[in-house]
């Protein structure tokens, strides 16, 4: 009759301008710049949700919560802003003012304090002090429905993130803060002195949030989007990507782990950045490996017979041209080039960074048994290129049934994830904690 003349729909909107305009925060769980590209789980998210449209994704970073919502109120005028992507929580407050999409996420939120305070177990322990969060944050909105619990005012801020909050708390400046348990997992190793009191029940789900005012095509779209991420394992690796190596993480570790980066890593780093340059590696990954093998010991011993700083096997040692394994330059320049030596022979086709960690694996224990943990992913219907998948299967060469299977047989399968997952997080800190030379 008159299509003609009808509104487009908000998805022809968006293939028509050929660009989905997307409000988010910068900060480390949703977008931020990485060493060469933009990345961040909510950024992810989003490009693979653009390719599918296959329309380009523009970015555009609120300054504050009630920024990702104005932005969003505004839509209809100038900006063209399609939705917010910006780990929100689907709140009842929200819902009056913009439609969610189908949740992608379960978070839970996070009582915060600092460590030299007594352990709240609830509201009521709360000593006087300060207690900040984000400004229009699901955590305020919570905050409130507890109001008459909460025995001390707590005040909000637009001008910080909750990276700051954590800071802020681990530094002493705060002594309270709420934040997700996501944005927890992924921070937490950088402030020791933060601690969880306790949960804020009930969990919280993140998803999408779309203009009020508009209709469902996008939403729908959308929701498929993430129906299909969820099935085909997308979700769950960029889950892993991001939020999987931190999890098992300890403070201790953390605390010793800083504490030899004063004490020994300064004595052995020249070596692991000549190894570095030789081998062309990242410094930082090799003095992770050193750690994780010896705490930088160059006289460490093992009851297997390896040993020096990279505890390398009488064999290996003789193979790489280490005369004396007790020599902490020679064993660092044989285990960096042993590594290499492995890494070269990692399949091809397996994309960084999780080549990075199968040759990690390998070095831990044994290319043949890694291979044989590829086969068995494939077997299992997983991808024999992901770590995320592979790492499932390593644990499964100690099961008998499994390992009849294989090539190789039986190994201690689960040593090379926790090993992969503790050189990861030890990369992670000397990333954070030195700079580049
Ligand atoms: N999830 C919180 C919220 O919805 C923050 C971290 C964005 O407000």
């Amino acid at each position: 009759l008159q299509t003609g003349c009808e509104q487009p729909t908000s998805l022809q909107q968006v293939k028509r301008q050929k660009e989905l305009i997307i409000v988010t925060r910068n900060s480390p769980t949703t977008y931020y710049q990485g060493k060469e590209q933009p990345t961040g789980f909510e950024f992810e998210l989003a490009k693979r949700f653009a390719k599918e449209l296959g329309v380009k994704l523009t970015i555009i970073t609120a300054n504050s919560l009630p920024d990702v919502f104005h932005a969003l109120a505004d839509n209809g005028a100038s900006q063209r802003i399609s939705l917010a992507a910006a780990g929100l929580a689907v709140t009842d407050h929200r819902q009056r003012q913009v439609r969610f999409s189908q949740p992608y996420m379960d978070v839970t939120q996070q009582l915060i304090y600092n460590a030299k305070l007594k352990t709240p177990k609830s509201f009521a322990d709360l000593v006087p002090g300060k207690f900040l969060v984000l400004a229009g944050s699901s955590h305020a909105e919570r905050l409130k429905q507890y109001s008459d619990q909460i025995p001390i005012p707590w005040e909000t801020t637009e001008v910080h993130e909750n990276i700051d909050l954590l800071r802020m708390v681990n530094d002493g400046e705060i002594d309270y803060t709420v934040v997700d348990s996501n944005e927890l997992a992924m921070n937490f190793i950088y402030f020791p002195n933060i601690r969880v009191a306790f949960d804020l029940a009930p969990s919280d789900k993140l998803a999408w949030a779309f203009p009020k005012s508009v209709d469902a095509s996008l939403i729908n779209r959308a929701n498929l989007f993430f129906a299909k991420i969820k099935a085909n394992g997308t979700l769950a690796h960029l889950y892993e990507r991001f939020y999987g190596h931190v999890e098992q993480i300890n403070y201790v570790g953390v605390k010793t782990f800083t504490k030899q980066m004063q004490k020994r890593l300064p004595k052995y780093r020249n070596y692991f950045e000549k190894a570095a340059e030789s081998y062309d590696m990242d410094w930082r990954l090799l003095a992770s490996i050193g750690y994780q093998e010896s705490h930088w010991r160059p006289k460490a011993k093992s009851p297997t017979g390896v040993r020096g700083l990279m505890m390398l096997t009488r064999a290996t040692a003789k193979e790489m041209g280490v005369s004396n394994r007790l020599n902490p330059k020679q064993s660092i320049m044989g285990g960096s080039r042993y590594f290499k030596k492995i890494k070269a022979r990692i399949n091809q086709d397996i994309k960084e960074p999780d080549r990075t960690w199968m040759a990690l694996a390998a070095y831990n224990v044994g290319y043949g048994h890694l291979q044989d943990a590829r086969k068995l992913t494939e077997m299992r219907g997983g991808d024999p290129n992901k770590w995320v998948d592979v790492k499932e299967s390593l644990p499964l060469l100690s099961k008998k049934q499994w390992y009849q299977l294989t090539k190789y047989g039986y190994a201690r399968g689960y040593e090379p994830v926790l090993y992969v997952q503790n050189i990861r997080r030890y990369y992670d800190l000397l990333r954070w904690l030195t700079v580049p030379q």
